[in-house]
């Protein structure tokens, strides 16, 4: 199979997470006697710097000509602490999101057995952990109008959700939970926001086009808790786009790390994979970053282009690096010194 991947590196640790997929990938290529070429584009911070803008039109092009696109991590320390930053890295991402229509989210949540003694939480509640986010992505408070009045003194950004947004990322999570352990928990706050209880119409109006499929209801603030209190509890959580984009870094916790995160972001025409995790500056070029959430994410791409058997074999060198305690600091306290380079090597030779 001839493969054209885009890869946008970008910011902090993206690029030396991004190596090791685009390293495994192409041992994937080599084994299974598939063509992949990869082209490289600038987002982010260092978009910024080369071409004064986050998202270049040659990024833009590079990703709509692409049968899929790898995405690193975006944003520094530097745009971090400077609220007056006239541009923003992570407006590269937002607005490669929005032009691509990359409207859902997809975050699986899995325990792994290996990890159990890493989670924060007691091994007991995280063991069978299996949960998938489905995350709007295109719309909500992200994207909404932002207001700065001319004395600097007031500020706003609205939160504004149609019903065709919530329609099309309801019924992939219906479908997934259907392929699942059919549950749905719809996470908002309908009890203060307007745009969660549209969120409440459209998804009851929905539901009955999957009787198999049971919907429940959560407040935000409550499925916060009920993550770490019992995750075991979810299947598919449906959600706007920044409560998804909170409730899914918390999900780090219940894994061990959030290294391992993984995510597809999926539309009609488009689609791209990315670690959950951003860009995490300090741990810039120290070796120390977890590539496996990007060189999973990568295993999420090669199921997503119909590549089953690739992808088992990336998730099981995963599985074995686990295993074996090939994994960097954030995860591994029995040996020293496993760099995320020798993570990507393991897996790239498993
Ligand atoms: N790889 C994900 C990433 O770089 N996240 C940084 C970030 O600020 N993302 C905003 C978002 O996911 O909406």
């Amino acid at each position: 199979m001839k493969l054209n991947i885009a890869v946008l590196p970008g910011d902090g640790i993206g690029p030396e997470v991004t190596a090791q997929a685009v390293k495994v990938l192409k041992a994937v290529a080599m084994e299974f006697d598939h063509l992949f070429t990869f082209q490289y584009g600038l987002i982010g911070a260092s978009a910024i710097e080369k071409h004064n803008t986050p998202l270049p039109e040659e990024t833009l092009s590079i990703c709509k000509n692409a049968d899929a696109i790898l995405f690193g991590a975006i944003g520094t320390t530097a745009y971090d602490i400077d609220p007056n930053a006239k541009m923003r890295p992570e407006q590269g991402l937002l607005q490669l999101r929005k032009a691509l229509d990359l409207y859902a989210n997809i975050r699986p949540v899995v325990a792994y057995e290996e990890l159990l003694n890493k989670s924060s939480l007691k091994k007991n509640k995280v063991k069978d952990t299996n949960l998938i986010i489905y995350r709007e992505l295109t719309g909500g408070i992200y994207f909404g109008e932002k207001k700065l009045s001319e004395d600097g003194n007031e500020a706003s950004d609205s939160c504004t959700y149609t019903r065709k947004e919530i329609e099309r990322i309801t019924h992939p999570a219906f479908k997934a939970a259907q392929a699942r352990s059919k549950k749905v928990t719809l996470v908002d706050k309908a009890n203060v926001l307007e745009s969660s209880r549209l969120w409440r119409r459209v998804v009851q109006e929905i539901a009955p086009q999957y009787p198999d499929v049971t919907l429940n209801y959560m407040f935000i603030d409550n499925a916060a808790n009920e993550l770490i209190i019992n995750p075991k509890q979810f299947d598919v959580i449906l959600t706007e786009n920044m409560f998804g984009d909170i409730l899914s870094e918390e999900a780090g916790v219940i894994v061990g790390s959030i290294g391992l995160l993984a995510s597809a972001s999926l539309g009609d025409k488009h689609a791209m994979f990315e670690p959950v995790h951003g860009s995490y500056s300090p741990a810039t070029n120290k070796g120390i970053a977890n590539p496996i959430a990007s060189i999973l994410s990568a295993a999420m791409m090669l199921d997503h282009l119909g590549l089953d058997e690739e992808a088992t074999r990336v998730r099981d060198g995963v599985g074995k690096s686990l295993k074996l305690h090939i994994t960097t600091p954030d995860l591994n306290t029995k040996y020293d010194n496993i760099s995320t380079t020798k993570v990507g090597d393991f897996i790239e030779d498993f």
